[in-house]
């Protein structure tokens, strides 16, 4: 059996496009991790009201010794996150190293709004006011390092960066404390060495991808009908292109989700109007990004007996030069062999 040079050619084509296919480069964002570490951290104690307790090598909650006050210490943490303005914030979490670890109660992080305190004066009695819980967690979670981490801990990062955040540490029932308790190192403890952090993921903004250029589209005659498309696009943060195309540039059919700057529509028929539209997607942080839609651009598949190429926009602008140029030599032809 026979086959003509020309469906030979499109069979070649068609497979060398499906084995480039899984070639094409897909680019990734990353997201980027900073540690951020403690601008003032101090303990309150509420046995010495007005004393204030920094540097002790300690941030507690609940009691220390025989016989302490129930829910004697509580304590506050502030944050550097100027850093982050404008980075989206993709999971925060806090690690303390915890040396005193005893009982179950349960223990909470909530919001500070007022960034002012600072370790050096902050005492129990002239404390800043406390906001939402954050997170929920146990006193007896162990000693070594702990990680506290909940999406209410991110959220909260996300309200504050760009600015400076403040956490309080403590309990909420302050009745029944006296051997249930927590203690953490504070950032003077040992010139800093175990000194709480606040590791904070995060990326860039993601813009939407560049717009594709240049769509251009041609009809060929083939045995069977075709359009080849191609645009311009330098394939950065995009995934794929998507593909449509339409009848009357009112409702449009998705044809596929395409990774090269080509397309080869081969469910034409003879004799009918085709609109194209392509963009550039990207799906980051669970989430699309899309270009706007290129131009619309179109193309007339039709039937001619032995097939070639019908570059349909170009057409009748070809035919309108070929018949000025010919009305022009006529006429200076006319004009020469008057003289
Ligand atoms: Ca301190
Ligand atoms: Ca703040």
């Amino acid at each position: 059996m026979k086959f003509p040079r020309k469906t030979l050619l499109l069979i070649l084509f068609i497979l060398i496009s499906f084995i480039l296919h899984p070639l094409t480069i897909i680019p990734l964002i990353k997201a980027d991790i900073t540690t951020f570490y403690p601008l003032d951290d101090c303990s309150v104690d509420e046995r010495e009201p007005n004393n204030n307790v920094d540097a002790g090598g300690y941030l507690a909650i609940g009691s220390i010794g025989i016989g302490g006050h129930p829910a004697r210490y509580r304590f506050f943490m502030k944050f550097d996150l100027t850093s982050l303005e404008g980075k989206i914030i993709t999971s925060a979490k806090f690690r303390l190293y915890c040396y005193v670890s005893e009982g179950s109660k349960p223990f909470y992080i909530r919001k500070v709004a007022n960034d002012s305190w600072i370790e050096e004066t902050i005492t129990y009695n002239d404390k800043p006011d406390t906001g939402d819980i954050i997170y929920t967690g146990a006193v007896g979670e162990g000693v070594g390092w702990v990680e506290h981490e909940h999406e209410d801990i991110t959220t909260y990062v996300d309200e504050e960066k760009g600015n400076l955040l403040s956490v309080w540490y403590g309990p909420i029932d302050t009745s029944s404390y006296q051997s249930e308790k927590a203690y953490y190192r504070d950032k003077e403890y040992d010139g800093g060495s175990v000194k709480a952090e606040l590791v904070i993921e995060w990326a860039e903004p993601i813009s939407p991808p560049p717009d594709p250029l240049k769509l251009f589209g041609a009809g060929f005659n083939a045995s069977m009908p075709y359009v080849d498309l191609y645009w311009t696009h330098n394939l950065k943060d995009t995934d794929f292109f998507e593909v449509q195309n339409s009848t009357d540039k009112i409702s449009w059919s998705y044809l596929r989700q395409n990774t090269t700057t080509e397309y080869h529509d081969f469910q034409v028929v003879y004799g009918t109007e085709r609109y194209y539209r392509v963009r550039a997607c990207n799906f980051t942080m669970d989430q699309w990004f899309n270009s706007t839609w290129t131009d619309i651009d179109f193309e007339i598949v039709y039937f001619s007996e032995g097939g070639g190429i019908e570059s349909v926009d170009m057409t009748p602008s070809i035919i309108m030069a070929i018949f000025l140029i010919v009305i022009g030599i006529s006429l200076i032809y006319s004009v020469r062999h008057k003289r």
